[in-house]
C-alpha cells in the first residue's frame, strides 16, 4: 500500500515477513535512506526471533520541513500518525516499534496480560519510553492511539509547551505519551511493562539476559554499532558493552562492528 500524505511526503506500507498463523503484528517505521541500516537491522532480528509475529514495514520519505519546527518533532509527529493508521488497519493485536530496535525473543507473552494498551517503563529521570508500545484491537485502545496523537499534536504547535514538556521527557512522542497518562484523559486499560525485559534501554542495558525481549540500540550503543568510536565517550559505558555489541552485530546488515571496549579502556585511563 502506496500513500500520500500533503502532496510531498510518501509513504509505502509492505507486510515484508508474514508469518502463517501470527498472532501479533509489529509495526516499524523507516525514514529514508541514511535509517536503513538500523531498520535492515531490525526486520532481519524480527524475522528470526519472533515467532509468532508478522512485520509490517512503513518506509516513508520525511516529513516536509517546516520553518520553526525542529526535524526530529515533525518526524516523531508523522511517525506516531503512521503508527495509529497501522494499528487502524491490522486485523491483529499490533506491537509498535522504533527501527533502533531489536527483537531477540516472540512478544507473544506480553498479550497474556490484560490491557488495551501496554507502555514500557524504566528506573531514572525519563520515567517511559515510547519506543515499545503493545496495543490491542479493542474500542479503547483505538481512541488512545487517536489520543495520543491529539496530545502530540497540540504540544507541536505549542512551543513553550512543547519545551517545558520536551525538557522533561525527551521526545515528543514521549512527551505526549506521559501528558496523556497524567491527565487520564482516556478510557483505556493501560499497563506498565518493565523496560528491563520488553524495551532493554541504557538504563537497563546492564540488566540483558534471557528474558529480555527487545533491546533498544540508542545513545552510546547505536553510536558504537554504526561504527563511531568510544574515545570521546568518558559516562555511561555499560560493562556488558561487548555483549550488546555482538547481538547487534548478528543482525547489522553490514556484517557487524568490530568491538572496541579494549581501546576504549586505553584511551580513557
Ligand atoms: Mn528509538
Amino acid at each position: 500500500m502506496v500513500y500520500q500524505e500533503k502532496g510531498e511526503t510518501v509513504a509505502e506500507a509492505i507486510l515484508t515477513d508474514s508469518k502463517q498463523g501470527a498472532t501479533y503484528r509489529i509495526v516499524g517505521v523507516s525514514f529514508g535512506i541514511a535509517w536503513r541500516r538500523l531498520s535492515s537491522a531490525f526486520e532481519s532480528s524480527v524475522k528470526a526471533n519472533a515467532t509468532h509475529g508478522e512485520l509490517e514495514m512503513i518506509y516513508a520519505s520525511p516529513p516536509p520541513v517546516v520553518p520553526g519546527i525542529a526535524r526530529t518533532y515533525a518526524n516523531n509527529t508523522y511517525k506516531l500518525r503512521l503508527w495509529a493508521e497501522a494499528v487502524y488497519r491490522s486485523p491483529l493485536p499490533v506491537v509498535l516499534m522504533d527501527t533502533d530496535t531489536l527483537v531477540l525473543r516472540d512478544l507473544r507473552r506480553a498479550f497474556r496480560e490484560e490491557f488495551d494498551v501496554a507502555y514500557t517503563t524504566r528506573p531514572g529521570e525519563l520515567p517511559i519510553n515510547a519506543g515499545v508500545v503493545f496495543v490491542n484491537q479493542t474500542d479503547a485502545a483505538r481512541q488512545f492511539m487517536a489520543d495520543w496523537q491529539a496530545v502530540n499534536d497540540q504540544l507541536l504547535v505549542d512551543v513553550h509547551q512543547l519545551v517545558s514538556a520536551i525538557s522533561e521527557h525527551a521526545g515528543i512522542n514521549q512527551a505526549a505519551l506521559l501528558r496523556l497518562l497524567a491527565t487520564r484523559d482516556h478510557i483505556a486499560s493501560v499497563k506498565p511493562l518493565a523496560c528491563s525485559e520488553w524495551n532493554s534501554c541504557d538504563q537497563t542495558w546492564e540488566q540483558l539476559d534471557e528474558n529480555t525481549a527487545v533491546l533498544h540500540v540508542k545513545g552510546l550503543l547505536r553510536h558504537v554499532a554504526l561504527g563511531g568510536g568510544l574515545d570521546l565517550l568518558a559516562h555511561g559505558v555499560p560493562d556488558n558493552l561487548d555483549d550488546l555489541l555482538s547481538i547487534w552485530n548478528q543482525y547489522d546488515p553490514q556484517g557487524g562492528t568490530a568491538c572496541r571496549r579494549e581501546a576504549y579502556a586505553v584511551a580513557s585511563h
